[in-house]
């Protein structure tokens, strides 16, 4: 059998573990640029796919492509992301083993995609019969559903999600998909009210404006005009290349459908849309600082798509309720709280739709009994400021620390426990970073956390005093009083900055009290509560019982839930993807370079590759080796009686390993070279064939 390690002479290498000076940068950039040029966008560091995005359909994922990766050994077929799907529900279906992929990059870079693919992968390549197929179809479908709510376009990427996601697929002892559950986290909310200039709004909202028929939008009260709408105004006006709204709400349709939502949840699901962007509309005069609505009328279209009482509604708009021990004070609001009440309703509600959305997709994916699961991620890093912007990084901090706990540490902290021979390689531990921002009454959280709880008006300057004042002496954490003349010029007053993994980035400290406690007056709540619209009924009461207790703040559920994912996946066999986005131009022909570099940089590859080349590609338990490859010397089979460490030392023997292509350690044999394993499993595989005929012939003959 002929294997394609070395793919050299048109394509670079195929893995970056053969490049001849493996420490050098620009080796490994060169080598990723040779194969985008020639359209070869996957290429590997050991199991570690690395993938360009090509910007442009490749031919890549046919079914001839899944047949090509089915049930192939990894390093004898060319990288791609089927390699990576195909080894990971290998290893699930043949060795028990629960999975998890991670894919991460930058915005735009492909996560969302790649994770398309695995999931395609897997639906090809299971049974295509009765309720398994049934169930793929809810998987495939709950995508088109959770990106029209949850993806938007910015200016780093048309279908940009906004929100992470970790789907676990259960598979049943077949190997057959029975079930899924997603887990969403963070969603970015504040894009429903507001947009940067050339994004858009949440791409369901011009999905029901250009997609809906006329019946449809008239029972909505809306007019198929996206120019009348202020909460789509911020943005382009909404329609843009590449992005096919019509298309994609037909699309949605279809898959409501398959996923068996009824026709009242979808009419409630558009209404609660519709009464947003009905919402954005209303506006608030003042008089001697009261607020009052310019067109009551409006609320009256918006009570009737929130199915709650119209009087209610203009009432928590305008005014606060606010109880103390001793009494209960109701007083107007002012326009700009008004208005902030407004939006901070928008916001509640959409952000509660989507959680409702996803329970929803998880009911119809909910299997009869399940066994073992694929987790996938999405996450990107970005360089602005804001509060969300923490979030995302801090979660890719905290992925960053289980990759290397996963990968580098624990592949070092093995070679030492089995005693086998290796340099060690120095790496650094960003626990000191996730330590600077979650570590309990030190950390950044604590203190976001103790300031909100305060009574008293949230105030982002006495916050950012506070942290200038705690964390100052951290060698991660800039105030603008610790920064240097150069730095002072390009930060602000208001501003912090952290030295993350990949880089330093700077934080606005602007509006993040209010986000962190994501306040929504009372009024509001209780008005929502008595809808009679089931969704919403549904969503505002199970906060409601929550919020019995003190709220947790948004940065703290999110700590939790990140740290609560961190435990699931830490006992789970990772497969990395590593997206890089080629240039920042969306175009299938450029490959920028320090681009590239950059993101190389903070993923982290160059780290990677160094302690890859110092290990071993293979190690398998001795008991695990001998049960497989016994049959291969007569001297261990078919009875052996000696112990484990010295039958697989037989086998090593007579297999003839050449010297420095192994090592045994105290429970383990460690292989360098896949090629050398790949000839033990092709020998193995004849004999398995030789010794079968033999039982067939032996069948027959009886
Ligand atoms: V974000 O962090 O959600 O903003 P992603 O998810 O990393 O981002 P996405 O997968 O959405 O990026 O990819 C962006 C675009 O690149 C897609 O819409 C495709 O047009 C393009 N893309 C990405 N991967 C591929 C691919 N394997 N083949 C073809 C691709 N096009
Ligand atoms: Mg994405």
């Amino acid at each position: 059998m002929e294997h394609h390690l070395i793919d050299r002479d048109r394509v670079g290498l195929q893995d970056a573990v053969l490049l001849e000076d493996y420490t050098s940068e620009d080796a490994f950039v060169d080598n990723l640029q040779k194969r985008f040029k020639e359209d070869v966008i996957y290429t590997y560091i050991g199991p570690v796919l690395v993938s360009v995005n090509p910007y442009k359909e490749l031919d890549i994922y046919g079914p001839k492509d899944v047949k090509d990766y089915d049930n192939k050994h990894f390093f004898e077929v060319p990288p791609h992301v089927f390699a990576i799907t195909d080894t990971a529900y290998r290893s699930l279906k043949e060795e028990n083993r629960e999975q998890c992929i991670l894919i991460s990059g930058e915005s735009g870079a492909g996560k969302t995609e790649a994770s398309k693919k695995v999931l395609q992968y897997i639906a090809e390549v299971t049974d295509h019969k009765g309720e398994v197929e049934r169930v793929k179809d809810k998987l495939l479908f709950s995508n088109p559903v959770l990106e029209a709510f949850g993806n938007a376009k910015t200016n780093r990427n048309d279908n940009s999600s906004r929100f992470g996601k970790f789907m676990d697929i259960q598979f049943n002892f077949e190997g057959n998909p029975v079930g899924g559950n997603i887990l969403n986290y963070l969603l970015e909310k504040s894009r429903v009210i507001s947009q940067a200039p050339g994004e858009r709004n949440f791409h369901i909202f011009y999905q029901l404006l250009i997609g809906a028929d006329d019946a449809l939008l008239d029972q909505l009260s809306l007019k198929r005009n996206l120019g009348s709408y202020y909460y789509l105004s911020n943005g382009v006006n909404g329609t843009s290349a590449g992005i096919y709204d019509q298309k994609d709400f037909n699309e949605v349709k279809k898959a409501l459908k398959t996923l068996e939502f009824t026709e009242k949840e979808q009419t409630e699901m558009f209404s609660i849309i519709s009464a947003i962007l009905h919402l954005g509309n209303v506006g608030f005069s003042e008089t001697e600082g009261v607020s009052a609505i310019v067109k009551p009328e409006l609320i009256d279209t918006v009570s009737k798509l929130f199915s709650c009482d119209s009087k209610e509604l203009k009432h928590a708009l305008t005014h606060r309720t606010i109880e103390t021990i001793r009494d209960v004070v109701v007083s107007p609001l002012n326009r700009e709280l008004s208005v902030y009440a407004r939006d901070a309703l928008a916001k509640a509600v959409y952000d509660r739709l989507f959680t409702w959305l996803v329970k929803r997709l998880n009911d119809s994916l909910q299997p009869l009994n399940n066994r073992t699961n694929t987790v996938m991620d999405e996450n990107d890093f970005k360089g602005n400021y804001s509060f969300e912007q923490l979030c995302i990084n801090f979660c890719n901090e905290k992925l960053q620390q289980l990759f290397i706990e996963l990968t580098l540490r624990s592949e070092q902290e093995e070679y030492e426990k089995e005693g086998i021979q290796w340099t060690h390689v120095e790496y650094f531990d960003n626990k000191i970073i996730c330590d600077l921002i979650e570590e309990k009454h030190k950390g950044l959280i604590a203190f976001m956390d103790e300031e909100c709880l305060r009574p008293g008006e949230p105030d982002d300057k006495t916050l950012l005093a506070k942290l200038n004042s705690k964390l100052n002496n951290h060698p991660h954490y800039i105030s603008h009083e610790k920064a240097d003349i150069k730095l002072q010029k390009i930060m602000g007053r208001d501003e912090f900055r952290l030295i993350h993994y990949a880089g330093a980035v700077t934080y606005n400290i602007k509006s993040f009290m209010e986000k962190n406690n994501d306040l929504l007056f009372r009024d509001l709540r209780e008005t929502m509560t008595n809808s009679t619209n089931d969704i919403i009924r549904a969503v505002f009461l199970e906060s409601e019982q929550k919020s019995k207790k003190r709220p947790e703040t948004a940065i703290t559920q999110f700590k939790n839930s990140l740290n609560n994912l961190m435990i699931i996946l830490r006992d789970k066999e990772p497969s990395y993807i590593r997206c890089i986005k080629p240039n920042d131009t969306k175009s299938p022909a450029i490959f920028d370079e320090q681009l590239v570099k950059h993101q190389i940089k903070y993923l982290g590859l160059m780290e990677n590759l160094r302690v890859r080349r110092a290990g071993f590609a293979y190690r398998r338990l001795y008991e695990r080796f001998l049960q497989r490859y016994k049959c291969l010397s007569k001297e261990t089979w078919p009875n052996y009686h000696g112990s484990p460490k010295d039958g697989v030392q037989i086998l090593a023997t007579k297999l003839g390993y050449d010297k420095d292509d192994y090592q045994m350690g105290k429970t383990k044999i460690f292989i360098r070279h896949p090629k050398t394993l790949f000839a033990t499993e092709d020998a193995f595989q004849l004999k398995k064939h030789e010794l079968a005929s033999k039982i067939q012939a032996t069948w027959k003959a009886l």
